[in-house]
């Protein structure tokens, strides 16, 4: 089988802060955020930092019972989930599921910027929420 993973997308990072968060890998780095946005679907406030081809994506809740916001409340601050990027988000989703991992939602769906996603369940990856991610 050929591997169907292109690159490592995003590291996603929850923060209670935001705009906290974002300015420290600033000072720290001399991260730039390219991309910020808040998306309702999933109650999240995030904000995309540049690294070569790949993306720190900071994330913090909009509300309590969101996902980022019931991580943060049961975890705390922390690595969230990993984004791989695919050519291929259906196909790639199929080859999870045969693999024996766990869909959140039944099919692909629509992400940013005209992105096509799908969050497999940390239960069936190896305790890693993992987000498929064709551009
Ligand atoms: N990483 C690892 N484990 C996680 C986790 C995470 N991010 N989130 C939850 N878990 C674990 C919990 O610790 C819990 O384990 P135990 O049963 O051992 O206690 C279990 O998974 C269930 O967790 P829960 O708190 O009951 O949460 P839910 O089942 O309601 O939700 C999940 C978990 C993964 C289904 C939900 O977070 C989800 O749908 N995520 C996908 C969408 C998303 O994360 N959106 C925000 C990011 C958007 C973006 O990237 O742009
Ligand atoms: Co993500």
């Amino acid at each position: 089988m050929a591997m169907i993973l292109t690159c490592i997308d995003h590291v996603a990072i929850a923060v209670h802060d935001l705009d906290t968060a974002i300015a420290f890998y600033e000072r720290a780095f001399g991260a730039t955020v390219t991309h910020r946005e808040t998306i309702e679907f999933d109650g999240v406030d995030e904000a995309m930092l540049q690294v070569a081809d790949s993306y720190i994506q900071l994330l913090s809740a909009t509300r309590d019972d969101s996902p980022v916001g019931k991580f943060l409340k049961k975890h705390g601050e922390g690595l969230h989930h990993v984004g791989y990027r695919v050519a291929d988000c259906a196909a790639a989703f199929e080859s999870m599921v045969s693999a024996g991992a766990i869909g959140i939602d039944p099919a692909p769906r629509p992400g940013v910027r005209g992105s096509t996603i799908a969050f497999m369940h940390p239960k069936g990856s190896f305790g890693t929420l993992i987000e498929l991610v064709q551009e």
